[in-house]
């Protein structure tokens, strides 16, 4: 279809930092995009830092909605700027997005009309328009960590962590919304009590957009603690405790969950139509999470895994296995029925390499100041092994507390024989430098992952063992070739690791796409279908390293229950202390 006539598609990605839009054709070719930085475009009006309010006392983290709203009017109208005609607007067919996972926003019993009233003809924009539609101006965010005796709660209702995983696909976090709305209830129980519908944040831009309330989407309904997976429905008995025994009205103010990642909503509102020249039928369809949507940047295949290497480091597949567990994440996929994403969230990802990085001297006149820690990784062997009868070195850098597992903050050094046998601390710590430690970070994050994703990978062709096809990397570290090398080293990858050119932009990407395939499938036509047929790999990613490499997977392989070994002992030194 010539690119001039065809339809659009719009994606959205609401994130900590900035609001983005991407437009892309039928052939999944980028038309234009936009974006608002919050900190750069709002933060003096706001006082927000890093898109947020952090209040230390309590540990909560929290964002302004009206701020979204301004910022929706404005990449809307720097998108319609960064098309190549105004006109481009009126053939975007869907629209689609994703937004930080685990937010909530929360209505007042006026929303609906205030929404449906939402018209360009009126005074003011839309957070003008929007006025008191919310019984709190604020979102909590992802990095609030005020809900322990919530996340207690949670943990111990069904008779346990791993009990509470199996039936929600994660044990208790601070982060997840059920936590938050049962920990809003007890500090705030007159706005719990006027709340007419709780939002999250992806579902909560695609009301704006339609101008009614959206219903919740299926991926995204599992950030909250409160959906049981195996049933596909809310567990009762976590909404009641949520509820502080109500269950019924908080059922009411979740409202239902939207089974079909793909269907239509409805159509754009008659706001948008006038103000920035949408066409009258342009149809929302289910927004998403941000690490849902960044499945969806790529025809992901079950086997394959994406390592997203932001401030937090995330690894991602695509799977039919269930088999969660209390120390990470199992969500529905966004698409696909029958499947699931699997998430690990690290906190001490790119934050906790820096700081090793910044151990070593600084680079003179390098461009990327990541110079030293490069040439440190690439020049030490692996498991630091220089010759036939080293130790292998492994080590824990936490800088934060950790949830994968939940380990204090601190650094350990510990070493085993090259078979994993005879694990020893070591004490005191004289046996590696600093350089050495640039290598051990990043395998000992890369090991981690591929412990715990171990039971989810299978042999992608007979003669190979057990691991992933392929490995994508996205983020600000995708860039880095020293960690991409050693991720191939230890995660292998039989067909290789590669980068995604849309890196910085991927969740966005991921809803045009899912928006493109919700109005172009055919009946029971697949999202990996259709966007596999239509995704060239030419312009769209790139190797950066082999991936798996004969003798070096398995070196890593035989000290894989020793880097466990060294964890659980880890763990258990502080439950004694
Ligand atoms: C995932 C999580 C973060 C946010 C970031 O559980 O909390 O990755 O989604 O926006």
């Amino acid at each position: 279809m010539a690119s001039s006539e065809g339809p659009l598609y719009l994606g959205f990605d609401l994130s900590t930092q900035q609001l983005k839009a991407i437009v892309v054709d039928s052939d999944l070719k980028v038309i234009g995009q936009a974006k608002v930085d919050f900190d750069g475009d709002f933060g003096a009006q706001y006082k927000i830092q890093k898109g947020v309010h952090v209040i230390e006392s309590t540990g909560e983290v929290y964002a302004p909605v009206a701020m979204w709203l301004e910022s929706l009017d404005l990449v809307l109208s720097r998108l319609r700027d960064a098309l190549p005609t105004p006109s481009f607007m009126a053939r975007i067919k869907g629209v689609s997005g994703s937004g930080q996972q685990h937010g909530s926003v929360w209505w007042s019993d006026k929303a609906e009309g205030l929404l449906a009233g939402l018209s360009a003809e009126k005074e003011g924009g839309l957070k003008a328009q929007l006025e008191g539609a919310l019984t709190y101006d604020m979102a909590p965010n992802w990095q609030d960590q005020s809900t322990q005796k919530e996340c207690d709660a949670f943990d111990a209702e069904l008779g346990g962590r791993e009990k509470l995983a199996e039936a929600t696909g994660s044990g208790a976090h601070h982060r997840f919304t059920g936590t938050q709305i049962m920990r809003l209830r007890r500090v705030k129980p007159e706005m719990y009590a006027q709340t007419a519908r709780i939002s999250l944040v992806s579902s909560w831009l695609a009301s704006v957009l339609m101008g009614a309330i959206a219903p919740l989407e299926i991926s995204d309904v599992c950030g909250m603690n409160l959906w049981d997976i195996p049933k596909q429905e809310y567990n009762e008995t976590l909404l009641r405790l949520a509820a502080g025994g109500d269950s019924a009205d908080l059922r009411k103010k979740l409202g239902e969950v939207l089974m079909d990642g793909g269907a239509s909503m409805g159509a754009i509102s008659k706001y948008f139509v006038s103000k920035y020249g949408f066409s009258g039928d342009c149809q929302i369809t289910p927004f998403t999470g941000d690490n849902p949507a960044t499945i969806l940047a790529l025809p992901l295949r079950p086997l394959d895994a994406i390592v997203s290497l932001g401030t937090s480091t995330t690894f991602l597949m695509n799977t039919p296995k269930y088999r969660p567990d209390g120390a990470y994440h199992f969500f529905n996929h966004p698409t696909t029925a029958d499947h699931y994403m699997f998430m690990l969230c690290y906190k001490n990802g790119g934050l906790a390499r820096e700081k090793v990085r910044d151990q070593l001297p600084k680079p003179e006149g390098g461009a990327t100041g990541w110079e030293n820690f490069n040439d440190a990784v690439l020049d030490t062997k692996p498991l630091g092994v220089e010759k036939e009868g080293d130790r292998a070195k492994m080590g824990l850098y936490f800088y934060l507390r950790e949830t994968v597992p939940n380990i204090r903050a601190g650094t350990w050094r510990y070493t085993s024989n090259a078979d994993g046998s005879d694990l020893r601390e070591e004490k005191p710590q004289t046996s590696w430098n600093n350089k050495t430690d640039a290598r051990i970070i990043v395998e000992s994050q890369a090991l981690s992952m591929r412990l715990r994703s171990q039971n989810l990978v299978h042999p992608p062709t007979p003669s190979l063992p057990a691991q992933p096809r392929r490995i994508y990397l996205v983020g600000g570290g995708s860039l880095n070739p020293a960690i991409a090398r050693v991720i191939g080293d230890v995660l292998g990858g039989a067909d290789g690791v590669y980068k995604l050119d849309v890196g910085g932009s991927a969740c966005a990407m991921g809803g045009a796409y899912k928006a493109l395939w919700a109005i172009e499938r055919k009946d029971g036509e697949t999202f990996d279908d259709l966007i596999g047929k239509r995704w060239k790999e030419e312009g769209m990613i790139e190797k950066v390293d082999d991936g798996f490499k004969d003798g070096i997977y398995q070196q890593y392989g035989n000290v894989l229950g020793a880097f466990e070994a060294m964890e659980k002992k880890i763990l258990s030194e502080e439950n004694q202390a």
